[in-house]
């Protein structure tokens, strides 16, 4: 008997301009935005509103975001700006409430502190909380690998332990599923591939590879624990003698904590030409949350990103 070999094809995003394709297939979201006092925020929001993909909701000093409009040419007229000139974390509790009462159902943070923003989302009587654990999900696309992947949590859990690692995942393979990537390969990253119990993340990496195989970590296929090289290089793999089909073709990078996620997210984005789209997953909506330094692109892409979350 002839045995037929057949070629899986596997959808495999390379680019992140791919967000804003599915995302102008969608229905046009209302997305609140916090401290909107910002050239990047104000210019992403005139791309998005072009792109026909949200309508904002600006909250935020009215002054300063009508001085900044005016000069990039963007018309105030038909948008609605709830005026705040108490700062910041105020406009953040504002955005919130408004969401809550249904009035937008996307969070973007502008000109604002990340944690006045989380605190405003994690408030227990006004936020955004649901049973899940709140993480930052970061995608990226670089010159230097083959496909759209994604680093957690870069910038809202400081140092979470393995039971919020598994929630982790859970979001990353959530945001993942959101832009068409089924089962994703996770790797779960350290600084080497052996189990010592004196650095945690190698512990962590083992026992969350075992969970994965007994169904506790569902949706996804994870490893580890891998340094990034690994991760992201079957080159580095073959070399090394690692195996298995994560390694070198990883979708979600886990990072073991927020020094290390950021220093990688930063450093991606800085020194290593990628360019990322950013959202918090597992409050009531998406929380767009990028870096202020990141551009206007960025900001953009983040935005197409939290309409494809469900
Ligand atoms: N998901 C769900 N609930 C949470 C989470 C979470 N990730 N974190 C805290 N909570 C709940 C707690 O259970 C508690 O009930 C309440 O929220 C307050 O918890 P605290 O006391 O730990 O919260 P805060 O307000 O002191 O800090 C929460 C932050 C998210 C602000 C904090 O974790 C933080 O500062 N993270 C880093 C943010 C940052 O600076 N990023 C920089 C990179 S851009």
């Amino acid at each position: 008997m002839q045995v037929k070999r057949c070629k899986i094809i596997v959808a495999m995003i390379r680019d992140l301009t791919e967000l804003l394709r599915k995302a102008k297939n969608r229905p046009i979201r209302k997305m609140a935005v916090v401290a909107a006092e910002d050239e990047h925020v104000l210019k992403a929001l005139q791309d998005a509103m072009k792109e026909g993909i949200i309508i904002p909701l600006l909250v935020g000093d009215k002054e300063k975001i009508q001085r900044i409009a005016q000069p990039i040419g963007f018309s105030l007229d038909d948008i609605e700006l709830i005026d705040n000139r108490e700062g910041a974390a105020v406009s953040a509790r504002i955005a919130v409430s408004k969401v809550k009462n249904g009035d937008a159902d996307i969070i973007m943070k502008g000109f604002v502190g990340t944690g006045d923003l989380l605190k405003a989302v994690l408030d227990k009587d006004l936020g955004l909380r649901t049973d899940q654990l709140l993480s930052h999900v970061a995608f990226f696309e670089s010159p230097y690998y083959h496909k759209v992947f994604c680093v957690t949590d870069v910038a809202m859990n400081i140092a979470p332990d393995l039971e919020a690692k598994v929630q982790i995942i859970h979001n990353a393979v959530k945001a993942c599923q959101g832009i068409g990537i089924g089962n994703p390969k996770v790797a779960v990253a350290a600084a080497v591939e052996t189990v010592n119990p004196k650095m945690e993340a190698t512990v962590h990496a083992a026992l969350l590879k075992e969970m994965n195989a007994r169904g506790e970590v569902k949706g996804c296929v994870v490893d580890g624990p891998f340094a990034i090289d690994i991760a992201v290089s079957a080159a580095a793999a073959r070399h090394k003698g690692i195996g298995g089909e994560v390694a070198g073709d990883c979708d979600v990078i886990l990072a073991p904590d927020i020094e290390a996620g950021n220093m990688f997210y930063k450093a991606l984005n800085f020194l290593g030409g990628a360019s990322s789209a950013a959202v918090v997953m597992g409050a009531a909506v998406p929380v767009v949350l990028t870096s202020r330094s990141d551009d206007e692109r960025s900001k953009l892409l983040s935005i197409a990103l939290a309409t494809l979350i469900d």
